[in-house]
């Protein structure tokens, strides 16, 4: 019998599995569910709600509940060979939280079969939806957590990042603060990520040290919840969070609903998930010291392995836990595809026409510099959108779409410097990385080559890489991650970008350019 495992991904955009047969060292099954288009009654757009408030930014659990029973009669519907997968795990968009009430706890336990998940659970939430990582409207409990724990240094000492207005911390804290009801009515807290975990295992799942280490709640070196970081977000927290647990823990056995509607086997494992970045650590095979990728979906992200925990004290980087038991660095960028799309859609290309542009112009962009905060950046931080150009016409459409990806892959070579890593090569993913040309002008502004490997869904490659390594370790084995993750993260051969020297000595003398556009723009920004 093959030995089959599973790796679904919650994304902000979509939800996705995919199946690998570890003996054959091989993915057997790979499919996506586009929530806009596959679920458009919960009226999302890139699958999120937006409010009058731009700085808001959530989405609807239930949408995330109805996904899942979908992307399981789909792959029943393929011919997935359901019964033969040992382990599920799964990896979640960062930062979201879901708020479950009281009744939450019997009605994960008992979901009845004949009936969809959405109706066994549509009455367990205290809140209809989900502030997700998008979300930038809790500067102000930033501030507070921040000056609690004693300042930025401090902050991103104690629990791994400078606080966040996506964190989840700052977001409960707001919630407690302008919906007191709603946050007593709440029993308890989960992740994107524990929540799905939570609906396959049948119970509320712990949360694990990769995701954990995004709520400015979690001491990051000792890896349990920080009593003064409790303290400062809200009170009778503790009782609302889950466990912490390593990305290798076992949560239990699939759920009986799952057996019975989609013919998994009642004996597969199921595995707590994690966070989508530190899946990506593993589907991407990022297991040693130096190793560094860029994930270009909704947001852009570059991260990298570490092994000793070292934190970013200005305060832009993070440190999470890696699903190795180590540590991953991260920097992330709002402003990602949903830009590069924002500037292709207003100059109307497609993405073939977009390259075309980025064909046409020069490396440097003869010092046309675009700064593209269609949304609050994370990265720098920046709470007012707005887009804002130097030496740069708006009507010339080439222009615009190379200024673009050159801001955003100036701003992640500037923003990055603090992690002390001058990669000798970057590994690709995501949506995007299916484009040459973007992935050109990263080799050239890093001045090192870019490479990817077959399958672009890392997170959820590396979920189910991780449903094996568990699974193998609690079956006895003592599971090596070299040997985990070798074949499937084997970067393409023949398919390696690599830098131009031209081009990589022009970003060399631009870097300083980006550089004082930025700071001058936040300077006027104060
Ligand atoms: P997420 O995991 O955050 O939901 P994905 O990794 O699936 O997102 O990436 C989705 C994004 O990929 C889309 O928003 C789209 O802009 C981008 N994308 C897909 N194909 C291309 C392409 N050929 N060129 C540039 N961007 C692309
Ligand atoms: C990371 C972050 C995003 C989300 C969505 O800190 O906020 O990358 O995980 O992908």
């Amino acid at each position: 019998m093959a030995k089959l495992f599973l790796g679904l991904d919650a994304s902000t955009q979509s939800l996705s599995a995919i199946v690998i047969d570890y003996d054959a060292r091989r993915v057997v099954y790979d499919r996506s569910l586009n929530f806009d288009k596959a679920l458009p009654h919960y009226g999302t757009q890139n699958g999120t709600l937006r409010s009058t408030d731009p700085l808001v930014v959530h989405s609807p659990p239930l949408l995330w509940v109805e996904a899942l029973d979908m992307l399981f009669a789909q792959m029943k519907t393929d011919g997935v060979p359901l019964r033969d997968v040992l382990a599920i795990s799964g990896s979640g968009q960062q930062h979201g939280s879901v708020y479950l009430n009281a009744r939450a706890s019997d009605a994960l336990a008992r979901l009845n079969s004949p009936k969809s998940l959405v109706d066994n659970l549509r009455g367990i939430f205290s809140r209809s939806t989900s502030p997700v990582w998008m979300d930038s409207s809790t500067s102000a409990e930033c501030s507070e957590i921040r000056e609690a724990l004693g300042g930025i240094k401090a902050t991103a000492r104690k629990t791994g990042s400078d606080t966040f207005e996506r964190f989840t911390g700052p977001q409960i804290r707001k919630l407690y603060k302008t919906e007191p009801g709603r946050y007593a009515e709440t029993a308890s807290i989960a992740l994107v990520s524990s929540f799905m975990a939570s609906i396959i295992a049948g119970k509320i799942a712990p949360i694990d040290h990769g995701d954990g280490a995004g709520m400015n709640l979690m001491d990051i070196r000792k890896k349990t919840w920080l009593p003064e970081a409790l303290k400062a977000t809200a009170p009778q927290l503790r009782r609302k969070l889950p466990l912490l647990a390593p990305s290798s823990k076992v949560i239990g056995k699939v759920g009986p609903y799952f057996v019975k509607k989609f013919g998994l086997n009642p004996n597969a494992q199921a595995l707590v998930w994690s966070g989508d970045n530190p899946c990506s650590v593993i589907g991407l095979g990022l297991i040693e010291e130096g190793m560094v990728a860029i994930s270009l979906g909704t947001s852009d992200t570059l991260f990298g392995y570490m092994k000793r925990c070292r934190v970013d004290e200005r305060g832009e980087g993070h440190v999470f836990g890696a699903p190795t038991g180590d540590y991953m660095t991260l920097i992330c960028f709002k402003n990602g595809s949903l830009a590069r799309e924002r500037i292709r859609d207003m100059y109307k290309r497609d993405w073939n026409g977009f390259n075309a542009a980025l064909a046409s112009t020069p490396p440097g962009n003869r010092a046309a510099i675009m700064l593209p905060w269609f949304e609050a950046e994370i990265v720098p931080r920046v709470n007012t959108s707005g887009v804002h150009r130097f030496n740069l016409d708006p009507t010339d459409a080439s222009a615009n779409c190379r200024a673009v990806v050159e801001a955003q892959m100036m701003s992640m070579r500037l923003h990055s410097q603090w992690m002390k890593v001058r990669p000798k090569q970057i590994l690709a993913t995501g949506g995007a990385s299916a484009n040459t040309a973007i992935l050109q002008i990263i080799a050239d502004v890093f001045n090192c080559p870019v490479l990817r490997i077959e399958v672009a869904k890392s997170a959820a490659l590396g979920a189910a890489l991780r449903a094996a390594h568990g699974w193998l370790f609690h079956s006895g084995k003592r599971p090596k991650w070299p040997d985990v993750v070798a074949d499937f993260t084997d970067p393409i051969p023949d398919n390696k970008i690599n830098p131009r020297l031209e081009a990589a000595r022009v970003y060399d003398m631009f870097l300083e350019r980006y550089a004082r556009c930025e700071r001058s723009t936040l300077s006027r920004m104060g």
